[in-house]
């Protein structure tokens, strides 16, 4: 679990800031991870900056650009360690030495191969004070943990999410789903949608619920991320007038197959969609592991999937859960056949049970969210 270590109220205000500006743009930087920044001159702030999308500026040339000639002599506050090296854009540490920024204190080491020797030596270097500080609540590690994750196993983060009775049912026993959980609960969705890179669904879910998997928020106060919507569709089964293949939906589609039939691939890539092909698994099933890597390579660090139980069946078998978001609706339905979230081939001992954290508990209307994090998964204790 995350230590709680206090902040020195000198740099309390001035980290929370920079943790809050990284909140605005989680969702929107992948492969690179959200990051805020603050350039403190005194006891003001005067400049402020996230990450921008991939290719473009980081946190803390995007605070010091807004600090401009301000930022001689003042202090950077960033959430995770400045990078020394180029990528994509150039090294964060020039333009900190640039700037004549005097101390830099950030949260988060950079687990980035291309590090180096890290931020610290090339600063100290240069006459730049550097200095580690405690993560507050443990934001920045649940901030950086797909792309932390991404950056250690080469695939996503994944996050499962369902919504079930209080008897542990997704489904009545003749398969009706829609709707378990509440509106409140729903809207939660759609806020987690706004925050990850990709969402999946197996092809019996379009089959049996039709979902357009958008992310729809009125009036929210940024504009809405549409993740890339991921169909695990072995043999093409998707039909051709499923709501999601709407070539007028906001975002992209990808239909990971092995081994579908020519004239439905040409049908989904008219419609816009891209066909994925992948290696099969024993039961001639897309290859799961193979297609993370691939969204990993693809710039996915997040991946919410979103049922249905023959694909987190699949999944937990794998041991690809990282976390787990269940809405618990106080609802009775029972059936032995009433299927639960996680389908075949089931867990046979209870010492072999995938084994969780639980993070967070939360009521939404008149149901519980609880969010539990894989116990094997180090994303939110690492610092
Ligand atoms: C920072 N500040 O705001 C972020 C950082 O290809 P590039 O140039 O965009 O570099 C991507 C890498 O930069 C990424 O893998 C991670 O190590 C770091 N992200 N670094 O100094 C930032 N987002
Ligand atoms: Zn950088």
């Amino acid at each position: 679990m995350t230590v709680e270590q206090e902040i020195p109220l000198e740099h309390r205000n001035f980290v929370e800031q920079a943790v809050a500006l990284a909140h605005t743009v989680e969702g929107r930087t992948s492969p690179n991870p959200p990051v805020g920044a603050i350039v403190r001159r005194d006891d003001s702030v005067v400049g402020a900056g996230a990450t921008q999308p991939p290719g473009q500026a980081h946190a803390e040339r995007m605070a010091l650009q807004a600090a401009g000639p301000a930022a001689q002599g003042g202090d950077l506050y960033t959430t995770l360690e400045p990078c020394t090296f180029h990528g994509q854009t150039p090294p964060c540490t020039d333009a900190i030495i640039a700037a004549g920024i005097c101390r830099v204190f950030y949260i988060a080491p950079d687990l980035d191969p291309r590090m180096g020797a890290g931020a610290t030596a090339v600063l100290n270097k240069a006459g730049i004070e550097v200095h580690r500080l405690p993560d507050p609540g443990g934001a920045v590690a649940a901030l950086l943990a797909p792309f932390r994750c991404r950056v250690a196993l080469g695939r996503p983060l994944v996050t499962a999410k369902y919504a079930m009775t209080l008897d542990g049912r997704i489904a009545t026993v003749t398969g009706e789903s829609q709707w378990i959980s509440g509106p409140a609960s729903r809207l939660q969705v759609h806020l987690l949608r706004d925050r990850v890179d990709a969402m999946m669904v197996g092809v019996g879910t379009i089959l049996t619920d039709d979902p357009l998997l958008t992310t729809r928020l009125d009036n929210h106060w940024r504009t809405p991320n549409q993740p890339l919507r991921v169909i695990v569709d072995s043999r093409g089964r998707t039909p051709l007038n499923a709501r999601l293949l709407d070539p007028m939906l906001p975002g992209k589609t990808l239909c990971a197959t092995v081994d579908p039939p020519a004239a439905w691939v040409a049908a989904v890539e008219r419609f816009g969609a891209s066909v994925e092909r992948l290696p099969a698994d024993a039961n001639g099933r897309v290859a799961l592991p193979e297609l993370l890597t691939r969204l990993a390579a693809l710039g996915v660090n997040h991946l919410l999937v979103e049922g249905g139980s023959t694909l987190f069946g699949a999944l937990a078998a794998a041991r690809l859960i990282d976390e787990v978001w269940a809405f618990i609706a106080p609802k009775l339905l029972g059936g032995a056949t009433a299927l639960g979230p996680v389908g075949d081939p089931g867990i046979a001992r209870l010492s072999d049970a995938l084994t969780l954290v639980t993070r967070r508990v939360e009521r939404h209307g008149d149901d519980l969210l609880l969010v539990a994090t894989a116990a094997a998964a180090p994303w939110w204790d690492v610092v």
